[in-house]
């Protein structure tokens, strides 16, 4: 991916930002940086690291040029802003992204070649800005690329965590976290804003509904600009560090009390300190909730100042010039912020400031897993955040009494009030064992309930039947299985408080309106959406894959799809011309050595590059069924040595690879992690499959190994139980780059196969509509375990692979159905997925076959670009327009 060579050449001055100046000052501008950045211009004699900084600033230079062009330009217009409101931001690597979006590629390439700088060590000089877990963060980060791209003005606002995700080690085959420092080199990427300030407040108390905090600390504002690709604009992610109020205590230090001195700064700077290592998981800690308030107060006062420095105290006028989306529900306490800010700082009335808070926000939710939807104990809110109590629970109280006049809800009033009333919503079964134990160990334990505890008896006390039947509305819950904990249901809070609502596939967003948000939908069926996600064809084509994309431009005849993503689909008349399969392989082939190189660089493992390459990169969960995949890893092993020499040579030689992290306190997902490194090691050192068979743990799988990854894989897993992933993006970055995916009809899977052919996927599974009946009936007692699951499973509890005892509970997990185990159906899937498996090495066997649907992939994978996304949120729920700067 050397820059020298440009996938895409960009004519100087086409986006406004490409530099019309020579190469000669380019060259001065990158050797004044060095110079500026502290190194020599004795680039023979710098490591990367210095190179990199010093191109780095002169990269920045330019973006910061044309970022505060944009924002003025924007600034002036006064135009309609969408602010993304997230806690994670999974940006990756700046300094290709940055070059390449700003059309200097070409200009740069030619320079760094001149001064005999290799790119590639330049790009991997450069820390990963990993502030985000997965594929939520990530979906953020390409949402921004496309704001940009698209010329809307946006802005991002999240956390500049001073640690983000942990970096994944092996010990012994086991994971190790370690933090991730990701600040120490200094981020050129950054403008700092000293002057931009907010006071946080919590704790305290309230008093005739003012709130006076016990506690404060102070948020500083970082800009990150945003380039978009062909355009001048330059959006912006604005994070904010978290400082105390007062530096330091002189007093205490005087006293000779050095801790106390620094105290009030330890404890503020925990704020920004770290990212919560989890995906998909409740992590109910107070810190937590601390972040999400501290982060969502600054953004929203930010906004607020501004709004006021032009329009006063023109209030009613804001919903016409901010949009604020909620990125799950971390940023959900917004909706009890925006009140308070309009009540209690500005002065409206609850009414007023009600119907702009409604108009202003929006929310998407991103999966229905039980443990990932926040509910935070009411007493944990009330202390912490005591005044935002009280306007959640009016709001709660206003928004059942609205319901009363609704006649779908009378009808319900009036039944309950001539029946019994009802029993306590009927708690969902939770999987036993890894999942329970993650969220007990993660959680105030007051979210579903669990074994032992009792159920409450019915008719212990008289209830209002009005009451009783507007229980299922209710932002505020009792929990029935803790007499007297409530707690606030943050999704429902944002349901309440959005204009609109949405999930991020066509099946997922369906799935919400029958299951967690049936009740809300019933009765507001306006406000629910569907926006299937999407990923920037510029970071997860263009740039991470340039030999892919020359060829795409030369058969497309130009490079317009780099921003208009559906004209792949010229790519179909070309699937079946064979010199232009040739071309596409011998890409492919040149993809598998680059990664095959980088395995070895990381792992030490050398790998040919003849065999299939099949993925599975993700974070470690149950409902993702990496175990699935090792199963049949371990029963092609099985095959494999029990063959005759004729059945032997009948086997298509696999590399299979595995990466992802497992949340620290992830029991199940942990041993997973060991089960992949354990079976890697008794299948790569057996000589009588070393032709045949190999197994890799890719360590510290992140950003920048999924841009290597993806180019160099041929077949991809997505294999969720199906009605479990929301939607999945990686999908949709292996189609891009003609990777064939194995798959269940689950998230984005499906639209993907309707894009690309569903014949052309390796589809298998219980389909969604099914599993949750099969959970409540069939498997109590099913028994018709495939032969072959129970031969693999059994490799791993005789310990084939090792650590026998270790193996023993997750083998556990999934070993008796009618006893409640194996929640994500790991044995009902099994025999399809074999059969499935069965069909991909038939066709791999069909070079030319494979080749043509690897092209129809790429071909069909324009849907899933995030410029579509985002126009539809811009049209469907921002109501936000283009504002590109003009050409001066
Ligand atoms: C993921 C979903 O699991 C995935 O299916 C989806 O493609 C992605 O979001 C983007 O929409 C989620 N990540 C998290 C992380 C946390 C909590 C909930 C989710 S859902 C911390």
């Amino acid at each position: 991916r050397a820059i020298a060579e440009p996938p895409v050449k960009t004519a100087p001055g086409s986006n406004g930002v490409a530099t019309s100046e020579g190469d000669s000052k380019l060259k001065e501008s990158i050797l004044q940086n060095l110079l500026n950045t502290g190194s020599s211009t004795h680039i023979e004699a710098l490591d990367a690291k210095d190179v990199y900084r010093g191109v780095a600033q002169s990269v920045r230079e330019k973006l910061v040029a044309a970022f505060n062009r944009t924002q003025e330009y924007w600034r002036e217009e006064d135009t309609k802003f969408i602010y993304y409101l997230s806690a994670e931001f999974l940006m990756g690597r700046s300094l290709l992204n940055t070059v390449q979006n700003l059309g200097l590629g070409g200009p740069y390439g030619e320079v760094l070649k001149e001064l005999g700088v290799k790119m590639e060590a330049l790009v991997d000089a450069e820390q990963n800005a990993a502030l985000g877990n997965g594929g939520l963060g990530r979906l953020a980060a390409c949402f921004l690329d496309s704001i940009a791209t698209l010329d809307l003005p946006g802005w991002g606002y999240g956390i500049r965590y001073k640690y983000g995700m942990f970096k994944q080690a092996l010990k012994g085959g086991y994971q190790d976290e370690l933090p991730d420092i990701w600040l120490t080199n200094g981020n050129p990427w950054e403008i700092a804003r000293p002057n931009i300030t907010y006071r946080i407040g919590f704790y305290g108390t309230v008093d005739q509904f003012q709130w006076s905090p016990a506690e404060e600390v102070i948020a500083k504002a970082y800009d990150n600009p945003i380039p978009g690709f062909q355009t001048s604009t330059v959006g912006n992610l604005r994070l904010w560090e978290a400082l105390p109020l007062h530096e330091f205590d002189l007093a205490a230090f005087n006293k000779g009390d050095y801790v106390q001195a620094v105290e009030e700064r330890r404890k503020a700077e925990d704020i920004s300190a770290v990212l919560y290592p989890n995906d998909a998981t409740e992590y109910g800690k107070e810190l937590r909730l601390k972040q999400q308030y501290f982060f969502v107060s600054a953004s929203l006062q930010d906004v607020l100042a501004r709004f006021r420095e032009r329009h006063g105290a023109n209030w009613p006028l804001l919903p016409e010039k901010a949009c604020f989306q909620m990125n799950d529900t971390h940023p959900t306490i917004a909706v009890a912020e925006l009140m308070r800010l309009l009540i209690d700082c500005e002065g409206l009335g609850w009414d007023a400031a009600w119907a702009i808070t409604q108009k202003c926000l929006a929310f998407t939710n991103h999966t229905v897993m039980p443990e990932a939807l926040e509910k935070w104990p009411v007493a944990v809110i009330g202390k912490l955040l005591p005044r935002h109590m009280e306007i959640i629970d009016k709001i709660d109280t206003i928004w059942k009494d609205s319901l009363k006049e609704q006649e779908k809800v009378l009808g319900q009033v009036e039944a309950a009030a001539k029946s019994a009333p009802p029993k306590p919503p009927k708690a969902e079964i939770k999987p036993k064992g890894a999942v329970e134990s993650l969220t007990d160990a993660l959680t105030f334990k007051a979210g579903e309930p669990s074994g032992g505890k009792e159920e409450p008896e019915e008719g212990e006390e008289e209830e209002d039947p009005v009451e009783a039947a507007l229980a299922k509305y209710s932002i505020i819950t009792e929990n029935p299985w803790e007499k007297g904990v409530k707690l606030v249901n943050m999704a429902y809070l944002a349901v309440v408080g959005s204009k609109a609502v949405n999930g991020v596939a066509a099946i997922h967003s369906e799935i919400i309106k029958d299951t967690i948000f049936k009740d809300f939908y019933d009765v507001m069926p306006h406000k629910f959406q569907n926006k299937t996600n999407g990923v920037t064809p510029r970071r997860w084509l263009a740039w991470c894959n340039p030999a892919l994309a020359a060829l795409i431009t030369e058969a497309l005849g130009g490079d317009e799809w780099i921003n208009d993503a559906t004209r792949l689909s010229g790519l179909r008349k070309f699937a079946d011309d064979k010199d232009f399969q040739a071309k596409w392989r011998a890409i492919k082939l040149a993809n598998k050595e680059r990664l095959a190189a980088k395995i070895k660089e990381r792992t030490g493992v050398t790998l040919p590059t003849t065999p299939l390459y099949d993925i599975q990169i993700k974070r470690i969960h149950e409902y993702k069924r990496q175990y699935l995949n090792l199963l049949s890893v371990a029963w092609r092993y099985h095959q494999i040595k029990a063959a005759t020499p004729l059945e032997r040579s009948k086997f298509v030689p696999r590399v299979v690879l595995i990466g992802g992290k497992a949340a620290s306190a992830y029991y199940m997902a942990k041993k997973i992690i060991r089960l992949t490194t354990a079976i890697g090691e008794t299948v790569n050192s057996d000589p009588d499959v070393s032709d045949l068979l190999k197994v890799v743990f890719l360590p510290d799988y992140n950003v920048d190994w999924a841009e290597v990854i993806i180019p160099g894989s041929e077949l991809s897993q997505h294999i969720s139980t199906a009605g479990t992933e929301a939607s999945g993006t990686s999908n949709m970055k292996f189609a891009m780059n003609g990777c064939l995916i194995i798959g269940t009809m689950d998230g984005a899977n499906i639209e993907i196969a309707e894009e690309v052919g569903k014949e052309n996927l390796f589809v298998f599974g219980m389909p969604a509509e099914d599993v949750q009946g099969w959970r409540d009936g069939k498997r109590a007692e099913w028994k018709d375990y495939d032969p072959r699951f129970t031969t693999a499973l059994n490799m791993i509890k005789d310990g084939v692979f090792g650590d026998k005892e270790y193996f023993q509970d997750l083998a556990d997990s999934i070993s008796d159905m009618s006893k409640g185990n194996d929640w994500f159906l790991v044995a009902p899937d099994f025999t399809d997925y074999l059969r499935a498996q069965a069909e991909v090495d038939k066709l791999y066997l069909d070079q030319d076959e494979w080749t043509r649907r690897s092209i129809l992939y790429t071909a069909g994978s324009g849907f899933f670009s995030s410029d579509r996304t985002i126009k539809q949120y811009a049209d469907e729920i921002w109501d936000v327009k283009p504002m590109p700067v003009p050409s001066s």
